[in-house]
This record gives structure tokens, C-alpha cells and sequence, in this order.
């Protein structure tokens, strides 16, 4: 007799880490993952003891028989996988996308169109040029990449913190990773792109130009995960239900705004708290300051040239300022849950490009389509084979019954006789969909043309945003910018490459270049007259009209969920106070932490708080503002003095109250100067003072004072 039909493919029995498409035991344990609370092997065989191998005598050599030894240690050596070739150092965290609905419009995928609609999200950051254990504030690009489980399969946005990319073909990612990568003789620098190969690809290959001001902007040295924009770079097309189309660029808008962290910050971060963003991402989900984003569009009509305002909308190396096409809110974002297993969910999380759904399509931007096959590609060596869309983070949240079979790493033990479609052996289970039954069906476009290793002639203009960019930002950006390139051209070794990093520079503001060159010691080129190409012709350089969008410095005051206020107190500060100081701040969504000179507790008379940091293990870069206590110790402890000196140098706020003024002037402090909030009581006024300057991040008008001093 036949087997009975069973037509439907499950998909694999493992728990998804998110919780949805579980089918398992009901105790909501994985059969593969940890179950009862006895120690085992592999197998599920007790064992009585793991700290002794099997030996003759217990001096004796160890036995071939010691299965447990074995198991145990053949497992362990197995235990990594390979890093990702690029963005392998991240960290990432769950949460839910809520559409609001004005996506209806332009696209058909429920994710963004349906109002209310929840869908579950994997967001994953990372740096891109680091190994796995590197520092989180380097210069770099930050990787912002989002699994949307949706109903109607997975969407993957894998974007960045910078609208922009190095190149305009898929087919130079290898050249500008192996340039920025460590130098293969001695590998080294880790992390960094401050090196000879990178400066010498960047300025040959100066389609580049404009990616590589954004990273020697303020956008390289993120404050936080959380203070970062996000950009999906590529133009994509959206299809509504009547079909019809548009093209629109993502963006990601953090509710906190964007922030970064000074030069300064970044460089002792790496050293003294390398996971720096991690855990800022973990503790603030942790301490329920959940972050958010919202998503945006901006939406050009789909013409034949794919060009909106003269802008090539194929190039990568383009932006379409916002203020002529504005970012239009399609839902927000907010990530609400850390991860159980960083292994588990943050190593094994698998993006692609092409995990796209009915309504949103890539287009023919030569960079995108690459990516569509790298991104399957490199799983295959990094998850172990082609069946990781079965490794529980990746699994969708949409049936799947997909007609592959086997593999490595097979989890499913599907049933049926068919895997093939059409069949009648298993009445003809699995269907194909029409567009009427939710399938992706490709909106029909025409190709033409010849086949030629050629890009469009507008992908020549290397310089015009790059200068763009840099005109929009405020003149303390700017100058971030200038001391940037200075740092980074100055680890160059090789003269000819920082010599024609300055003719770069010369393209894009003369005053920027003669700055850079004046600082490393070098002539500033003369600013060329005509556009570089021969297809660009004679044409004159037009004057940058700035993108005030661009600029991350300005007046709006920003909400301070999560900032983090360290208060120098000590056995006999106002313990009170300290306490009122807390709750002030908690109100406002911002945290306290206390710092002392020992750990334990502190106390005075009967009120006692804990110590969370001690002069020992806090450094400046943790805090966002630093007050110090009436009471706190005076006694010159150097440490305390370079923590408030370092708070200064850094623009932050710092107050005091009571005789804690003393300690500001101890460490050479101005109580004048800007950002420096001095009272009698820790009462309403200091924290109102405190709450507005952690709104504005920094005291940016104190620059100049800090410029001009030593503190
Ligand atoms: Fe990529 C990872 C973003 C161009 C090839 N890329 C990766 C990640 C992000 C990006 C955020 C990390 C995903 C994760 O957290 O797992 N990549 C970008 C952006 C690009 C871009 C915004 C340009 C607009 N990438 C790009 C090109 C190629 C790749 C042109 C190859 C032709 N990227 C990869 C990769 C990675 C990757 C090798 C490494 C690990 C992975 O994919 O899963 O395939």
C-alpha cells in the first residue's frame, strides 16, 4: 500500500528565538537546545563527573574510552564559525515595526502598507573593516541591517549610517575592502581606516570621494547605535496593488536624533571599554530606555531615466537632499528585546538583499544587484551550507514549503513524495501564486542595450556631493572634518598618496584643503576649474548648495531617554540630594550613576546610596554630564580631576552643587563657562539646566574656550 499523502512540508521543528512559528515540545524548550536539569552528554547520557578524564589510575594515561572527553572537546574545537568578511564585529536586538499606514499608496507589502500593522524585527549594527573582537568606536561606516519577519515572507533592509557607498559597482567590493582591511604583510591597522592602501584606493578610485567625507565626518564615530540615521543607499521600486510604481530611498530616523562622539571619546573608548555601543545597546534595552526609529521614504516617480531633479537615481554614490524630496513617515521601529544567545541570534543572522516581498522590488543599480548575489553566497561558507534560512533566527515568520531538500544541516524531516512542481503525486501540493494570491511577481520592465563593461556617463561626477556635503555642515562639524583627514592622512607613510589625497580635497573646498595640507605640512594644490571627466566636458564647477539636513548640530532640543549623568559623591556628600537628583532625572528618561572613590557603599549619617562606579573603573566617556555632590571628596585625587577635565574637554555638561564647585576648580574648570551648571541645592533649576544640556548633547559654544585652552 502507498504511504498516505502528506502533501504539506512543515517547515523544521526548532524554536524560533522570536517565538513565532514554534511547533515544538510544548514546554517551549528546543529538543536540540537545553532541557531538564541534568548534566549530560550530547547524547542525553548522564554523566557524573566533567572535570576528570578517564585514566588508569589517577596518575595514569588517559584512556581512548573516555567517550565524554572526546564529545566535549571535539565539539569545543568546532566551535567557531567563520567571521563575516565584512560588518563582522555588531551587535543586534529584537523588536517590532509598526506601519502607520500612508505606504498604502505606493506599495502592496503589508509591512509597510497596512495601518497597525506589527511585524517582529531582527535589526543587526556593526562596523564594517573590524574582526569580531574590535573596538566599536573606530572611524568607520556602521552597518544597520533589519530582518522584517513579515506575514508574506522575509524582508531583509540591509543598509548603513551613511546614505552613501564607495563605489558604484559591485564589482570593485573586493578592491575597496582589501584596501581598507589591515595590510596583508603584518596585519595591521586593526579596524582602521587611517592607512596607506585605503587613502592610496580612495583617492585613485575617486568615486569614492563622497563616501569617505562621511566617514571623516562626525557620522564615523557614532555616539550610540541608538543616535544613528540609517539609510537603505540603493534606489528601490515599490508596486502597489494596482501595480503601478514608484522609486523611493529608505531612511531611518532615530527618535533620540544623531549624536556622535568627539574624536577624543572615540580613541579612549577603544581602550578602556571596547564594547562601548554593545552594551550602550543592551543596557538601554535593559533599562527599558527602548530605541526608536522611524521610517521614511523619499518617493520619486519611476521615469525611464531613473533621475529625479537630475540626480542619477542608479548611482550609490548619490543622495537626493531632502529638501527636494522630502522624508515622508511610513511606520516606526522600536527594539525592545535583547537577544538570549549573541551566537544563537546576532552571529547567525543571515541578511540578503534579495529577501524581498510582493510589493518591493531592488532596481537596476549596479551595486544592489551584485550585493543580490554576495549575500547568499557568503552564507554558504560562514552558516555551513545553503539550509540557514532553518537557523531559528532566520527562520520566516510565512509558511514555507519550498521544495528544496537536504543539505548540510537539514533540520526538517519533510514528508511527501513530490518535492517538484507540477506534480500529481502529491496532488499537485505545493501551488504557485498569481499576483491576485499574494506571489512576487516581477513587474514587467523593458531591457535593451549592449553588452559592455561601462557605467552611465552621469556616474562620472565624483565631487559635486562630496562638496555638497561638506558646505551643509555647521563650522564645528567642519572642523571635525578637517582634524579628521589631518589624523588620518598623517598615518599615511607614503608622501605621493597624501599629496594626491589633497588634490582630492581641492575638488571638493578649498579651505578645506589648504587646512588638511597645512596640517600635515604639506602645499595645497591648486583648486581645479573644470569638471574631472572628458564626458563631464568643460563644464564649470557649480557653486555647493548646501542640505541644512545634512547637519547633525542644531537648536531642536533632543529627548535624553538613556543619557547617563555620573555624580562624584563619596562617604559625607549629600546623599539626599544625590537621591533627588535621581528621580529628577529619571523622570526625564535619563540615568544616574554614582561615582566614588571606593566600591560598596557610601554613606552619610543615616542615608546611604550604592557606589556604581568607582574612580577606578569610571572614565569620562561613559557620561553624558558629570555634577559633582556637596560634600564629595577634595582631597585632589587625580583620577576624579582628569574625569571632570575630560567631561570639559568634551563639551559635556558638568554642574555642581554646594562645595562640589571646589572639585570644578580644582580640575581647572570655569563655573562661567558654557555648560557648567553651579548651584547651591541640586533643586529644580540644576536639573532643568542639566535636562536642556543634555538635549543639545554637547555645549557646542564652549568649543572655542577648549580650542584655545590646555584643560
Ligand atoms: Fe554588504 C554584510 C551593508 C555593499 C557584501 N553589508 C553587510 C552588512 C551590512 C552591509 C549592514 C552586515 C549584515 C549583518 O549584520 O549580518 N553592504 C552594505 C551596504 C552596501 C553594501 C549598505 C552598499 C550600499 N556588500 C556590499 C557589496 C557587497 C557586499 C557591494 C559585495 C559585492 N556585505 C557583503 C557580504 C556580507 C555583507 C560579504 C558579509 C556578511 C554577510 O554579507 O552576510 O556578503
Amino acid at each position: 500500500m502507498p504511504p498516505a499523502r502528506q502533501p504539506d512540508q512543515s517547515a523544521p521543528r526548532t524554536v524560533s528565538p522570536t517565538g513565532v512559528g514554534f511547533d515544538g515540545p510544548k514546554d517551549g524548550r528546543d529538543p536540540r537546545g537545553q532541557a531538564g536539569d541534568r548534566l549530560t552528554t550530547p547524547n542525553g547520557v548522564r554523566i557524573p563527573d566533567s572535570d576528570h578524564s578517564l585514566k588508569a589510575g589517577p596518575r595514569g594515561p588517559v584512556l581512548l574510552e573516555d567517550f565524554h572527553l572526546r564529545e566535549k572537546i571535539m565539539h569545543f574545537d568546532h566551535e567557531r564559525i567563520p567571521e563575516r568578511v565584512v560588518h563582522a564585529r555588531g551587535a543586534g536586538a529584537h523588536g517590532v515595526f509598526t506601519a502607520n499606514g500612508k505606504a498604502a499608496t505606493v506599495t502592496r507589502a503589508a509591512v509597510l502598507a497596512e495601518e497597525g500593522l506589527q511585524t517582529p524585527v531582527f535589526v543587526r549594527f556593526s562596523t564594517v573593516l573590524g574582526s569580531r573582537g574590535s573596538a566599536d568606536t573606530v572611524r568607520d561606516t556602521r552597518g544597520f541591517a533589519t530582518k522584517f519577519y513579515t506575514k508574506e515572507g522575509t524582508w531583509d533592509l540591509v543598509g548603513n549610517n551613511m546614505p552613501v557607498f564607495f563605489i558604484q559597482d559591485a564589482i570593485k567590493f573586493p578592491d575597496i575592502i582589501h584596501a581598507g582591511k589591515p595590510h596583508p604583510d603584518r596585519e595591521i591597522p586593526q579596524a582602521q581606516s587611517a592607512h596607506d592602501t585605503f587613502w592610496d584606493f580612495v583617492t585613485l578610485h575617486t568615486e569614492a570621494t563622497h563616501h569617505t567625507i562621511w566617514n571623516m565626518s562626525d557620522r564615523g564615530i557614532p555616539r550610540s547605535y541608538r543616535t544613528m540615521e540609517g539609510f537603505g543607499v540603493h534606489t528601490f521600486r515599490l508596486v502597489n496593488a494596482q501595480r503601478e510604481t514608484v522609486l523611493v530611498k529608505f531612511h531611518w530616523k532615530p527618535k533620540l536624533g544623531v549624536h556622535s562622539l568627539v574624536w577624543e571619546e572615540a580613541q579612549i573608548a577603544a581602550g578602556c571599554d571596547p564594547d562601548f555601543h554593545r552594551r550602550d545597546l543592551y543596557d538601554a534595552i535593559e533599562n527599558g530606555a527602548f530605541p526608536e526609529w522611524d521610517l521614511g521614504i523619499q518617493v520619486f516617480p519611476d521615469t525611464p531615466e531613473e533621475t529625479f531633479e537630475g540626480i542619477d537615481l542608479l548611482d550609490p554614490t548619490k543622495i537626493v537632499p531632502e529638501e527636494l524630496a522630502p522624508v515622508q513617515i511610513i511606520g516606526t521601529l522600536v527594539l525592545d528585546g535583547n537577544p538570549t544567545n549573541f551566537f544563537a541570534e546576532t552571529e547567525q543572522v543571515a541578511f540578503h538583499t534579495g529577501h524581498l516581498v510582493p510589493g518591493i522590488e531592488g532596481t537596476n543599480d549596479p551595486l544592489l544587484q551584485g550585493r543580490n548575489f554576495s549575500y547568499l553566497d557568503t552564507q554558504l561558507t560562514r552558516l555551513g551550507g545553503p539550509n540557514f534560512t532553518q537557523i531559528p533566527i532566520n527562520r520566516p515568520h510565512a509558511p514555507v514549503n519550498d521544495s528544496t531538500r537536504d543539505g548540510f544541516h537539514q533540520q526538517a524531516i519533510h514528508t511527501g513524495q513530490a518535492p517538484y512542481t507540477p506534480n500529481s503525486v502529491d496532488d499537485g501540493v505545493p501551488f504557485p501564486s498569481d499576483w491576485a494570491e499574494g506571489g512576487y511577481v516581477h513587474v514587467p520592465r523593458p531591457v535593451a542595450g549592449d553588452v559592455v563593461r561601462a557605467a552611465p556617463a552621469s556616474f562620472d561626477d565624483h565631487f559635486s556631493q562630496a562638496a555638497m556635503f561638506y558646505a551643509s555642515l555647521t563650522p564645528i562639524e567642519q572642523q571635525h572634518v578637517i582634524d579628521a583627514y589631518t589624523f588620518e592622512l598623517g598615518k599615511c607613510y607614503e608622501q605621493a598618496i597624501k599629496e594626491r589625497a589633497l588634490t582630492v580635497l581641492a575638488r571638493i573646498d578649498a579651505d578645506l584643503c589648504t587646512q588638511v595640507a597645512a596640517g600635515l605640512g604639506l602645499p595645497a594644490p591648486e583648486v581645479p576649474k573644470a569638471a574631472p571627466s572628458k564626458r563631464a566636458g568643460k563644464a564649470k564647477r557649480p557653486a555647493p548648495v548646501p542640505s541644512p539636513a545634512l547637519a547633525q548640530i542644531r537648536p531642536t532640543p533632543f529627548p535624553i531617554t538613556g543619557r547617563i549623568v555620573g555624580v562624584v559623591a563619596g562617604d559625607g556628600a549629600d546623599l539626599k540630594g544625590v537621591a533627588k537628583l535621581r528621580e529628577a532625572l529619571e523622570a526625564e528618561g535619563a540615568l544616574l550613576r554614582v561615582i566614588a572613590p571606593h566600591g560598596g557603599r557610601i554613606s552619610t549619617g543615616r542615608d546611604v546610596e550604592i557606589v556604581e562606579r568607582t574612580f577606578a573603573t569610571a572614565r569620562s566617556i561613559e557620561f553624558d554630564a558629570v555634577v559633582v555632590a556637596d560634600g564629595a571628596p577634595q582631597d585632589g585625587d587625580v583620577r576624579g580631576l582628569v574625569l571632570l577635565q575630560e567631561a570639559f574637554r568634551h563639551l559635556k555638561a558638568l554642574g555642581a552643587w554646594g562645595d562640589g564647585a571646589a572639585l570644578l576648580a580644582a580640575a581647572g574648570i570655569d563655573a562661567a563657562a558654557p555648560g557648567v551648571l553651579v548651584g547651591k541645592k541640586p533643586g529644580a533649576k540644576l536639573t532643568a539646566g542639566l535636562v536642556a544640556a543634555l538635549g543639545a548633547h554637547r555645549a557646542w559654544d564652549r568649543a572655542p574656550l577648549v580650542a584655545a585652552s590646555l584643560v
